[in-house]
């Protein structure tokens, strides 16, 4: 078995970060409608997390903002002239459209694709596909950078292949690594892909949310385990609870995580959870490894306590000593039942013995926790050493991007600041700064 790290790419929060409710289904988007955000803030709350799990000696690396406002998209639904008239006129008659096309919803990099490790696919090299992202106006652009991105990154074709994204239609719908897992007993190990989705396209019988839109496919997941070579032996699809999808937990990383051998879940988190645990382990056994669930009881906490506090958008990272430590948002504290679940989780005697704690409240109110702002790499030391290197988070790149930020971030944005044209050159200011600090010139597509 070769030797592999995962290493976790964060979204690193754009200049635009604004709060515009635009993901019906996701209660916290929805409640922070309009409010004024501080898009500085919530850059370094970012670039601190990075900052700290580096410094822990966790492989950390940072995936870049895209470009907004998306002008391509809003010249595309018929709003014209120069970039000041296209801004004032979609300010006039279609403000949720404007505010869609300044989303920094890309910061979510769990959502930007899915990723197969070597060792689980048939060519022997790592798999990437960009989530089309299909179901939400102000992320269906998003694949078009996260290709040409993951492609900069990830650009030798001897160990890398990014796919282009899935057909964009309801039937593909596709959000990444949101609703994607990996299970093995090693990162170098072959392992188990377990990909959970809320709908079937093609079985009008399957169970589905009433009230709130399933963003993630049967169909899209099978799709993505064809691409990627995937054996069936050890890929495990299951049906995320519909019922849950309809109290807000719209993707199912708010309510399960995965790691090493352990899936730390609620148990109203599956459709039918003993099915999908036989399903799991059965996987398991074709590479060794003994599933070691952590179930936690809707007695304990309950799933508006979960969805509230983002417990389960954590992140399970496996430590040198073999134990794991969860990565946890400040607002796992703050509630009550959360909180002494967790008092009781790290003393159990269990694979998971520490919390690492950050303050993500900027992106906490989009409905975006540690575990969203992350896309998940497992690579060998050779791959590592392939990949694009200037994004790797060191304490000197840390202390090039902070300044960076505060150079060229405002520390307040508002609706209305939307119909700013001042605000779009400072947007692409950063990012042009930014290819230059990251040593990815081209980056972008200014044309
Ligand atoms: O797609 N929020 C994102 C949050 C994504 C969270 N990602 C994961 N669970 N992996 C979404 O709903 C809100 C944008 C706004 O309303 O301004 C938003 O897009």
């Amino acid at each position: 078995m070769r030797n592999a790290r995962e290493f976790n790419f964060d979204g690193l929060v754009g200049p635009s970060h604004n709060y515009a409710g635009l993901s019906f289904g996701n209660v916290a988007s929805f409640n922070n409608v309009k409010s004024a955000s501080n898009p500085r803030q919530a850059a370094l709350q970012g670039l601190a997390k990075m900052r700290a799990l580096a410094a822990r000696g966790f492989a950390q690396a940072v995936m870049p903002p895209q470009a907004r406002p998306n002008f391509r998209m809003l010249r595309q639904v018929g709003f014209s002239g120069t970039d000041g008239d296209v801004l004032a006129q979609a300010w006039r008659e279609a403000p949720v459209i404007l505010s869609c096309a300044w989303s920094a919803s890309p910061m979510w990099t769990a959502n930007a694709a899915t990723v197969s490790p070597s060792s689980d696919t048939a060519d022997g090299r790592v798999h990437f596909t960009a989530a089309n992202l299909n179901n939400k106006l102000h992320r269906a652009d998003e694949h078009v950078q996260a290709t040409r991105t993951l492609r900069a990154l990830f650009a030798n074709a001897d160990r890398f292949v990014v796919h282009d994204p899935l057909p964009s239609t309801p039937a593909f719908a596709d959000e990444g690594a949101a609703n994607h897992t990996r299970f093995a007993s090693a990162y170098g190990a072959a392992g188990v892909e377990f990909f959970v989705y809320g709908r079937v396209e093609f079985d009008p019988s399957a169970a589905a949310p009433k009230k709130y839109p399933a963003r993630q496919t049967l169909e899209a997941s099978q799709a993505i385990a064809r691409l990627h070579g995937l054996d069936a032996a050890r890929t495990v699809f299951a049906a995320q609870n519909p019922d849950v999808i309809d109290q807000g937990v719209f993707h199912n990383d708010v309510i399960a995580v995965g790691n090493g051998n352990v899936l730390f879940y609620h148990e109203q988190a599956f459709a039918d959870e003993a099915t999908t645990l036989d399903a799991l382990r059965r996987a398991l056994g074709a590479v060794d490894a003994d599933l070691a669930p952590v179930r936690v009881a809707t007695s304990a906490v309950p799933v508006a306590d979960a969805v509230a506090s983002y417990l389960f958008n954590s992140q399970l990272l496996s430590k040198r000593d073999g134990r794991m430590a969860l990565v946890v948002p400040h607002e796992c504290r703050e509630n009550a039942a959360v909180s002494s679940y967790l008092a009781e989780l790290v003393a159990s005697g269990g694979p998971i013995d520490e919390l690492v704690e950050f303050d993500l409240r900027q992106s906490m109110r989009n409905g975006g926790g540690p575990a969203c702002l992350r896309l998940r790499v497992s690579l060998t030391d050779d791959e590592a050493a392939a990949m694009h290197q200037g994004v790797i988070m060191t304490e000197d790149l840390y202390a090039q991007l902070v300044p960076w930020v505060e150079r060229h971030y405002r520390d307040r944005v508002e609706p209305r600041d939307l119909a700013d044209p001042q605000l779009a050159r400072e947007c692409a200011a950063a990012l042009e700064d930014l290819e230059r600090i990251l040593g990815l010139p081209g980056l972008y597509d200014w044309s």
